[in-house]
């Protein structure tokens, strides 16, 4: 049985006309030391490819899929022999869930997790003949309205307490399937106003339940990482773990940050204000840097469109990032992306990853020859090389206090800045893009 009429997708190269075909992603590809495959680790997200139908908040859904026709368990049991089918085609490594995309929920907990578990046992079926792995799995706590008030962040116990369950199951389905990441996104872990609001309260249920999770993670062996996935807003008017600083000095604050690392979106930084690659360079000063939602906003829209990322000079940034970082270690290249609204037949899917898979290699390919070269470390020392001798130097032993420093100031009439350059090396990187 097929699900796809479309064949598998193969490297062949920036000559083929084939518009199901890789130009730049080739998986045994060496760049600098390890293939495309190995640096990339490229997942497909469930929720998006499989489980979305193209809906907004002022019309249905309007993607034809195979398994459109299907419901209840039948349609997950449909979606997961298409999603393997999918993921073989597109011949990457990995895939992500949530739980409740994966399986449809019962009238009770119990039911629910029973559902899980039909699905889990197909799943781990699918993985172990397709090769393809779990980059992670994660509880969706935000759809069903019980979560209206938040799950760890609820101001109702017994919520907490259902919320609570709900990741327990999510970690003993990461230990089944062998999930090598678990991912808490907190979509509505944050508050409307503080009018009603306990913030501090709510804080330390988080990391209580942080902590629990942790705990509960040992007790059973699973020995993936732990990712939180930043992001400002929406559905949340205030999103606790805003950015990535933010959820670093929070994770800092009640000793987790040893058990956790972040998992960074694209189209989540834009929203914080910030580029894709300040939220990575933050991460990963911090040793936090764990994954990536591999994705792009609209500038002119101001929610998360979640399209698929085709801008090369943002992802060269990203990958410059990652290789600086030594490699993105058990994270990956998820593509939390959706096709648009009116690219709705199922060859779009392809088409659309297609699209994120070669940028991705691109930009892979860029960043490696700009470190190769040591392009921006040598605009880096140049410019703070004040601080390489004489009085800059001590500052850097910390071997000046104020006293010293304002010697040394009144005795320097003649303070000289030179210019940051930055349309010249903007110049250049472009030339990097074009040429490699
Ligand atoms: C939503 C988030 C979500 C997480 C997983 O904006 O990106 O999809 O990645 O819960
Ligand atoms: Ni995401
Ligand atoms: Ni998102």
């Amino acid at each position: 049985m097929s699900y796809f009429n479309v064949q598998n997708i193969q490297f062949e190269g920036r000559q083929t006309k084939n518009p199901f075909a890789y130009k730049h992603y080739n998986k045994s590809e060496v760049v600098l030391g390890k293939t495309m495959e190995e640096h990339l680790r490229i997942g497909v997200a469930y929720w998006h490819t499989l489980t979305g139908g193209g809906s907004d908040p002022f019309g249905a859904d309007t993607a034809i899929r195979p398994w459109s026709g299907y419901s209840g368990l039948d349609l997950a049991k449909v979606r997961v022999e298409a999603a393997f089918e999918f993921f073989t085609k597109l011949d990457i490594p990995y895939y992500c869930f949530h739980d409740r995309d994966v399986a449809p929920e019962g009238g009770t907990l119990k039911e629910t997790n029973q559902n899980l578990d039909v699905i889990v046992a197909m799943l781990k079926d699918q993985m172990k003949a397709s090769g393809v792995k779990l980059l992670w799995n994660t509880a969706n706590m935000f759809s069903n309205p019980r979560f209206v008030h938040g799950a760890a962040t609820t101001s109702n116990a017994d919520v907490y307490a259902y919320a609570a369950a709900q990741v327990k199951k999510g970690l003993e389905t990461a230990v089944e399937l062998g999930a090598e990441n678990y991912v808490f996104w907190g979509g509505r872990e944050g508050y409307e106003s503080l009018l009603n609001t306990n913030l501090e309260l709510e804080l330390d249920n988080l990391a209580r339940f942080y902590h629990m999770a942790v705990a509960y993670a040992k007790e059973i062996g699973f020995t993936g990482q732990f990712l939180i996935e930043p992001k400002p807003k929406e559905p949340s008017k205030h999103q606790y773990d805003f950015d990535a600083a933010t959820t670093i000095a929070f994770l800092q604050k009640y000793g987790l940050d040893k058990h956790f690392k972040l998992n960074l979106e694209a189209n989540h930084a834009t929203l914080a204000g910030h580029s894709f690659e300040h939220e990575l360079r933050v991460a990963r000063i911090n040793g936090m840097l764990g994954s990536i939602d591999a994705n792009q906003g609209d500038l002119l829209l101001g929610w998360d469109t979640d399209e698929f990322p085709t801008d090369v000079y943002s992802v060269t940034l990203a990958m410059y990032e990652i290789l600086k970082n030594g490699g993105i270690g058990s994270g990956g290249v998820n593509f939390d992306a959706k096709v648009r609204r009116s690219s709705f037949e199922p060859e779009d899917l392809f088409h659309a990853h297609i699209a994120g898979i070669d940028t991705f290699a691109k930009g892979l390919k860029v960043a490696a020859k700009l470190i190769e070269d040591g392009y921006f470390e040598r605009i880096v020392e140049e410019r703070y090389s004040t601080f390489a001798s004489g009085i800059g130097a001590e500052i850097i032993a910390g071997t000046t206090d104020f006293h010293k420093l304002e010697q040394y100031a009144l005795a320097n009439d003649t303070i000289r800045n030179k210019s940051g350059q930055l349309e010249r090396i903007k110049a250049e990187l472009n030339e990097y893009m074009f040429s490699v």
